[in-house]
């Protein structure tokens, strides 16, 4: 593991004004994106919507990494330049979805563990060589229901998560580690909160177990914020404080940055609140973005499958990523959006 190399990538991703472009949805879920703009989702559209993205000018200055999806790191532009080629051309730099998704967590009822260990370090391998620099894991925490997750739910995840981590940097990659703890649901900011702290904890705890150096990545949590259904949502101001007061008491401060995931939050509410994050002075590790939806909603919905749409749509997606960019150091205001 050479740790100064591992070390200059994570810091590389959340550089000034900069965060991540999560576009590494599985094949099932950009058909679901697809459907909402009524696209077919084959090799050649998929490839092209991703060509869209990864050629929009002047992202650079906002995007540090972009996450792919395997089929994606193996896509190439019309003109024959592998995608992380293109990427690492541009300054931004490639990373790899590993993780085989959620499955249900065999006589826990209601629990899911992420799936993907068995055969790891030989796809770290490959992935290295198609010229990923960083990786991505997600373990997913559902809390719509009571009796879920059980402890042993969390820790299953954490020792997971960790185990990939560990391969991760023996493999020369970053890894981004992601305990999402969902949205779905009509749970309140509390609930958010303690359940978020348990999986920091035991997250932390299974890294350090597994020798993990913490300067070497970087984590993608989820905001504390009330579920979806809940009738009372709280304020941007109290989604910070209470985010804010759960990572500084579970994130060791050698991590280099925290790299938010958007997890359903409208794509302004999820700007809105890293802003107000950034706004509230400095913190021991950058606070950033790794948004999915909350950067590709505008795209697609600019988009719509056609051709003479993809100029709208790469302005759309620039639109957010410098609104983001502005979110990271706290200087952007709703009024902005209009512009
Ligand atoms: C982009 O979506 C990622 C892949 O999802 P699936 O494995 O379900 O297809 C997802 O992991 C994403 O990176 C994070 O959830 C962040 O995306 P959001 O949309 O929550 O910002």
């Amino acid at each position: 593991m050479n740790i100064a190399e591992l070390s200059s990538v994570a810091n590389a991703i959340v550089a000034r004004q900069k965060g991540v472009l999560a576009a590494d949805e599985s094949n099932p879920t950009i058909k679901k994106r697809f459907e909402s703009i009524q696209t077919e989702s084959t090799e050649e559209s998929r490839r092209r919507y991703r060509e869209i993205l990864f050629t929009a000018d002047g992202i650079e200055r906002y995007i540090g990494g972009v996450i792919l999806f395997d089929e994606t790191l193996r896509q190439s532009t019309r003109q024959g330049i592998p995608f992380p080629t293109l990427l690492s051309s541009r300054g931004i730099i490639p990373g790899i979805k590993v993780d085989k998704g959620a499955k249900a967590l065999a006589l826990c009822a209601g629990d899911k563990v992420t799936e993907g260990l068995d055969g790891l370090r030989e796809r770290l391998e490959e992935y290295r060589q198609l010229g990923a620099q960083f990786a991505k894991w997600r373990a997913v925490i559902d809390i719509s229901a009571t009796g879920i997750p059980s402890a042993f739910g969390i820790r299953a995840n954490a020792h997971a998560l960790a185990r990939y981590a560990a391969l991760c940097q023996e493999a020369g990659l970053v890894p981004i580690v992601e305990p999402e703890v969902l949205m779905e649901g009509a749970h309140d900011i509390e609930r958010c909160e303690a359940v978020t702290a348990q999986a920091l904890e035991a997250v932390f705890a299974e890294l350090n177990a597994h020798h993990v150096l913490f300067e070497g990545m970087l984590l993608k949590p989820n905001m504390v914020i009330a579920g979806m259904k809940c009738a009372r949502q709280a304020s941007v101001q109290e989604v910070a404080d209470a985010t804010l007061r759960c990572l500084r008491r579970y994130v060791p401060a050698a991590v280099p940055g925290i790299v938010f995931l958007s997890g359903g939050q409208r794509a302004e509410d999820a700007t809105d609140h890293l802003n107000a994050m950034n706004a509230m002075g400095p913190q021991p590790w950058q606070l950033s973005f790794s948004y999915g939806r909350a950067l590709q909603a505008p795209v697609l919905a600019a988009w719509q499958g056609q051709e003479s749409n993809a100029a709208a749509a790469q302005h759309a997606l620039l639109a957010r990523c410098r609104l983001n960019g502005l979110a990271r150091d706290g200087t952007y205001a709703r009024n902005m959006e209009a512009a």
